[in-house]
């Protein structure tokens, strides 16, 4: 018999006793909980990060500057298999669905592409001021989020040399961060190729300049809870996809319109 999620107690395992997934473990949870991040390792094998890095190749995406836009790219969700099967991932569904709600969706989705010596997004989100779309709450025995970003890391991004930086706990914090605050609280994460980073997009949180001497390269996956929405994907791209014929009907759910009802489970009880 499947348990409420949201009952005090209740694991993954009990939920959805037959889902293939993987679960935060305790030290994941608490890291996510206490830092507002954490990392998976070495979650994509060789075959599935080759066909990624070939088909973002594929797509002959112009090369990046100095502006954010030029560093980000989008459209690759209805290209190659590949793309559709990080939406429910292995590696990140069970993870998706406790921080985000049983009826999580998938909001936005983007790759971010930068040359060596380029910054990106500067710090933003944080605890304080609150904001509605994007918060870190825990309550009852769980954690809300307004928005999860999923990131994959197609190359390495190995220490000190940039990518995704952030004020660990600052999803907590009471104050908004302070001029002047001390630069040494921004700590870049490093992150391998085949990582995935989940952190929430509560956190102080923005990308430090790219010093290694290759190209950076990740997707981002942002997932909110089912009746939220960040980004207007839902009524254009994303309605058209789930129309398309190329999803399974778990990652057509993770397309729905936000709305708590009508509103599928992504995995039914
Ligand atoms: O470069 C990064 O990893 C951070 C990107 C970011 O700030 C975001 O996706 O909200």
């Amino acid at each position: 018999m499947t348990k409420h999620w949201h009952e005090a107690g209740s694991s993954w395992r009990t939920y959805a006793p037959d889902m293939d997934v993987m679960p935060f473990t305790d030290v994941e949870r608490y890291h996510f909980d206490l830092y507002g991040y954490v990392v998976r390792r070495g979650v994509l094998d060789d075959p599935e990060l080759d066909a990624l890095v070939d088909s973002i190749d594929a797509m002959q995406l112009p090369s990046p500057g100095a502006s954010i836009q030029s560093q980000r790219f989008t459209g690759f969700l209805e290209g190659a298999q590949v793309f559709r099967d990080l939406l429910d991932h292995e590696a990140i569904l069970a993870p998706v669905l406790e921080l985000c709600g049983p009826k999580a969706r998938l909001d936005h989705a983007y790759g971010i592409v930068m040359g060596p010596g380029t910054s990106g997004l500067g710090l933003h989100g944080g605890g304080t001021p609150h904001d509605p779309a994007q918060f870190y709450e825990f309550r009852g025995g769980r954690m809300y989020n307004g928005l999860v970003g999923v990131q994959w890391a197609l190359v390495d991004h190995p220490p000190g040399e940039g990518g995704f930086c952030c004020i660990p706990g600052s999803h907590r914090a009471n104050f908004a961060l302070p001029a002047g605050a001390d630069p040494g609280l921004v700590v870049t994460v490093p992150l391998n190729a085949r990582d995935v980073l989940f952190f929430t997009e509560g956190l102080t949180h923005g990308t430090s300049t790219w010093r290694a001497s290759h190209d950076r390269l990740a997707l981002f996956y942002k997932y909110a809870p089912g009746h939220a929405s960040w980004g207007v994907q839902y009524q254009t791209t994303l309605q058209a996809l789930a129309g398309s014929g190329l999803l399974t009907e778990r990652q057509r759910r993770l397309m729905q319109i936000p709305a708590v009802h009508p509103h599928d489970a992504v995995e039914p009880a």
